[in-house]
């Protein structure tokens, strides 16, 4: 059986990374849509490299949770038939200890050069603007997806989707593109689809399947029944 996973910011809740849309996903009164877009970046980039060094520094005190755990035991039972496509910028998945793990909207641990294009691991800061590694000027931005951003890794995803017996989505609230979509694109190529979720996502009635409550008692249940 050929399994797409697309995950999100509620799949991490439990780890103690704060959500976007959830009452307290607000950061320092900051609406995600208003602080994630190349303009205000432009227009404000020390505000918007404040916002990631404070959740980079974060991740080192965070934890996978047991929904991650058991994605990673899934991958172990199903091998390449699974994939995990994520939303979340967190390295949690690959700490669990999966490894066929795509990350549409990047990742905290990674800067991008706007002078060179290079992207490179990255771990510290960058609100005091430090100079590439590789040319050497200071142009390094966060390597995540900003609204009116192209997602990473589009082609990949398409054709698993096309190819997929079933679809999850776990812990996403549907509002943002393209991923909101991905259901409906499964679902048209014939797989059966099941949301995880805290609440009905935007998106709900578009699952053949919903299932409501926390994903740390969500996703370990559901991996049992795969794997039997
Ligand atoms: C729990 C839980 C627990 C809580 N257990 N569950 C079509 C229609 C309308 C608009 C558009 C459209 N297509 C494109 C757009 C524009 C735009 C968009 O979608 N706008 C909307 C606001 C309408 N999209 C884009 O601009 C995208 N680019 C694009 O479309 O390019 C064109 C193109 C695409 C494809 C091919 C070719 C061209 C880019 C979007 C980039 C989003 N970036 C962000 C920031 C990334 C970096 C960062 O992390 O800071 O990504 S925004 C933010 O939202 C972040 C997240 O990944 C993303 C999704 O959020 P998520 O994960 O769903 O979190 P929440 O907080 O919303 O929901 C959490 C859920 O968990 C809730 O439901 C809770 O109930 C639940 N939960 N605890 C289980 N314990
Ligand atoms: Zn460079």
């Amino acid at each position: 059986m050929r399994v797409v996973v697309l995950t999100g910011a509620g799949i991490s809740a439990e780890s103690g990374v704060p959500t976007f849309r959830d009452a307290d996903g607000l950061w320092e009164g900051h609406r995600v849509e208003d602080v994630a877009t190349p303009e205000a970046y432009d227009h404000a980039p020390i505000t918007v490299h404040r916002f990631y060094d404070a959740r980079r520094a974060a991740l080192a005190g965070v934890e996978p949770n047991p929904a991650h755990h058991a994605l990673a035991r899934l991958e172990q039972g199903l091998g390449d038939d699974l994939l995990v496509v994520t939303q979340n910028i967190d390295d949690l998945h690959e700490r669990a200890g999966s490894s066929r793990v795509l990350h549409m909207h990047g990742q905290l641990l990674s800067a991008l050069c706007r002078a060179c294009g290079g992207r490179m691991r990255w771990d510290g800061d960058l609100v005091d603007l430090p100079p590439c590694p590789g040319c050497g000027v200071s142009e390094l931005r966060p390597d995540v997806v900003w609204f009116g951003e192209i997602p990473y890794e589009m082609d990949r995803i398409s054709d698993r989707l096309a190819e997929a017996d079933l679809f999850v989505s776990i812990g996403t609230s549907g509002a943002v593109y393209p991923a909101a979509g991905f259901v409906q694109a499964a679902a048209s190529y014939g797989a059966r689809t099941l949301e995880l979720n805290l609440q009905p996502s935007e998106g709900t009635d578009w699952f053949h399947e919903s299932r409501h409550g926390p994903a740390g008692v969500l996703v370990p249940a559901w991996v049992d029944e795969v794997l039997g």
